[in-house]
């Protein structure tokens, strides 16, 4: 559940990305970023330098206003290898409140897609928690490509839940401003409904 802070009149709401190696994850967080005006960016932290290591990237931003409450998006991108350090992993996933799947349309990547899917599935059922439970979000990177997918393939493929789903070109800001969008709404709502 997203963290209400009366004095500071600020509402955070933490989402963890994830998808496989060159889906797009780094490539949508700086299309974030750049949807943001400059008074509200805060850069995105990058800790270690590449996936393989332990490392984690974390985005911070602005989403807009409930009312005069100012909403605050903290995107994560854990790594693989922070699965090995338990504390860590607990760390990451306390107090998610969302989930942003970042796939890759490319008819060469369907594989890779469904490995990310279920290797991501199964930290977050070692964390206690479900898809269902959670805001999920799937987007379907790289849509510019020549051999994309259509979202209903990619959905047949990969969203038997019936998520959420967005085509997006990430590095031309392509339809990324509609999964932002999405993740405000579906945070605004969860809020509303247990308020
Ligand atoms: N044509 C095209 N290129 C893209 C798109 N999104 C990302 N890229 C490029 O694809 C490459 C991989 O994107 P990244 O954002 O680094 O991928 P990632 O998911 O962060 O990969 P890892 O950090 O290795 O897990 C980069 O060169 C991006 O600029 C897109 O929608 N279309
Ligand atoms: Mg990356």
């Amino acid at each position: 559940m997203a963290y209400v802070n009366f004095d500071s009149k600020e509402i955070h709401t933490k989402f963890l990305c994830f998808g496989p190696t060159g889906s797009g994850k780094t490539e949508t967080f700086r299309s974030f970023l750049r949807q943001t005006s400059e008074d509200v960016q805060e850069g995105m932290l990058e800790l270690g330098e590449s996936s393989d290591e332990f490392s984690f990237k974390f985005l911070p931003i602005s989403v807009g206003y409930i009312k005069d409450f100012h909403l605050k998006l903290h995107l994560f991108i854990p790594s693989q290898s922070t699965r090995m350090y338990e504390t860590v992993e607990k760390v990451m996933f306390s107090g998610v409140d969302g989930v942003l799947f970042t796939f890759d349309s490319r008819l060469k990547s369907m594989d890779r897609n469904l490995v990310a899917y279920e290797e991501a599935s199964e930290r977050i059922a070692q964390a206690k928690l479900s898809l269902d439970s959670l805001s999920t979000v799937f987007q379907y990177n790289h849509k510019d490509e020549k051999t994309a997918l259509a979202v209903k393939d990619m959905d047949r493929h990969l969203n038997h839940q019936q998520f959420a789903s967005y085509q997006t070109c990430a590095k031309l800001d392509d339809g990324t401003p509609g999964v932002l969008d999405e993740i405000s709404k579906m945070v605004i709502k969860k809020i509303i409904h247990t308020s």
